[in-house]
């Protein structure tokens, strides 16, 4: 027996791979809705075998389903988690929506399982900003050892985290760029192609982005309020991979090899870390793989206690879909997520 699931944004990036982790992993499924709006009803996606046309969410029926994956954006989300919740599923969301909601779990399994104890307030459960979920994996182990003090992170976000369009973008921009000439800037602000762009969301007053601003907000939400965390988000023409340079002050001392042994024994996390010219992951290698990878841990002498260390995963895995799963799982290993018997 097992659940009943829906799918709410089942066209996009993130949809697409909470359809294709379900399979990977063999998630219990008794039945699963593909649910997007009204353009993209009868919209065929596959699970495993099957193929499945989206359903209306506006006519669809939540109280039938167990469990809600929701990657439809801001709006969607705000619009329906907290009627989908009140009529009986769980929802994962992963819109950057409740994430700050005191009355919704932030969650990142390897980092604050516990959390999910209180989901039942709203039944909402929020995932993480991708740039902030893989950042986590690798602090937390990082922050019970050694008692972070702060953190600088500077990341290198691949066009995948804007959607299809993004992707699309990135393409016909390079593919004429030779030819035509770069064709004009639409999902981003500027030329992404054979460029980079240190502006990712909206800008606030003080000058930071809602991006970065996320990760902070997030960090503080998830391990601990004290992290003195600043970052610098850029979009980079890499199709899929978000990559982070992360530096590291410790209130306590924790040495490189200390350091990298902790890593390798913590959930979550692969270490390729060795001082040859192939020895530390690029987005590239980490495209579809699940863990979080960490390379180039070193100390960083012009502090007291401090290290340097790159930090990569697929972002529509580790940093949404496979997340939003993980929170799945260990809902149904704890026995939080109610089946209802097939009508
Ligand atoms: C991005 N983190 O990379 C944002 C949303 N996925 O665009």
């Amino acid at each position: 027996m097992g659940y009943r699931v829906a799918v709410v944004g089942a066209t996009g990036n993130v949809g697409r791979e909470m359809l294709n982790i379900l399979e990977e992993v063999k998630f219990p499924v008794e039945k699963l809705h593909a649910i997007a709006s009204r353009k993209s009803i009868g919209v065929e996606v596959s699970f495993g075998e099957q193929i499945i046309k989206c359903e209306d969410l506006e006519q669809f029926d939540f109280s039938t389903v167990d469990l809600v994956l929701m990657s439809a954006g801001g709006t969607i989300s705000r619009a329906w988690s907290e009627r989908i919740g009140a009529a009986g599923p769980i929802v994962i969301d992963n819109s950057s929506t409740w994430r700050m909601d005191p009355d919704v779990p932030l969650v990142v399994p390897e980092v604050n399982p516990d959390d999910v104890e209180w989901a039942d307030r709203k039944n909402i459960i929020a995932n993480p900003n991708c740039s902030t979920a893989q950042l986590v994996v690798a602090l937390k182990p990082l922050h019970e050892r050694a008692r972070i003090k702060r953190v600088v992170v500077a990341t290198y976000q691949s066009v995948s985290g804007a959607g299809k369009e993004g992707m699309d973008e990135l393409f016909d921009q390079t593919k004429n760029v030779f030819v035509l000439g770069a064709t004009p800037p639409k999902k981003f602000p500027k030329q992404i192609a054979f460029n980079v762009i240190p502006f990712i969301g909206s800008f606030r007053d003080d000058g930071y982005t809602d991006e970065e601003a996320k990760m902070w907000n997030e960090v503080h939400k998830m391990i601990d309020p004290e992290i003195k965390l600043t970052v610098t988000c850029v979009r980079v023409p890499v199709m899929v991979g978000h990559s982070e340079a992360v530096n590291i002050e410790f209130h306590e001392p924790i040495d490189e090899d200390e350091a990298r042994d902790l890593l390798r024994d913590s959930p979550g996390l692969i270490v390729i870390d060795k001082r040859d010219d192939k020895g530390y992951i690029t987005p590239k290698e980490a495209q579809g793989e699940f863990p979080v990878f960490v390379s180039r841990i070193r100390k960083d002498p012009t502090v007291e206690n401090g290290l340097s260390l790159w930090v990569v995963a697929d972002n529509l895995r580790k940093g949404a879909a496979l997340n939003a799963i993980q929170i799945a799982q260990l809902l149904h290993e704890r026995g939080l997520l109610r089946q209802k018997a097939l009508a």
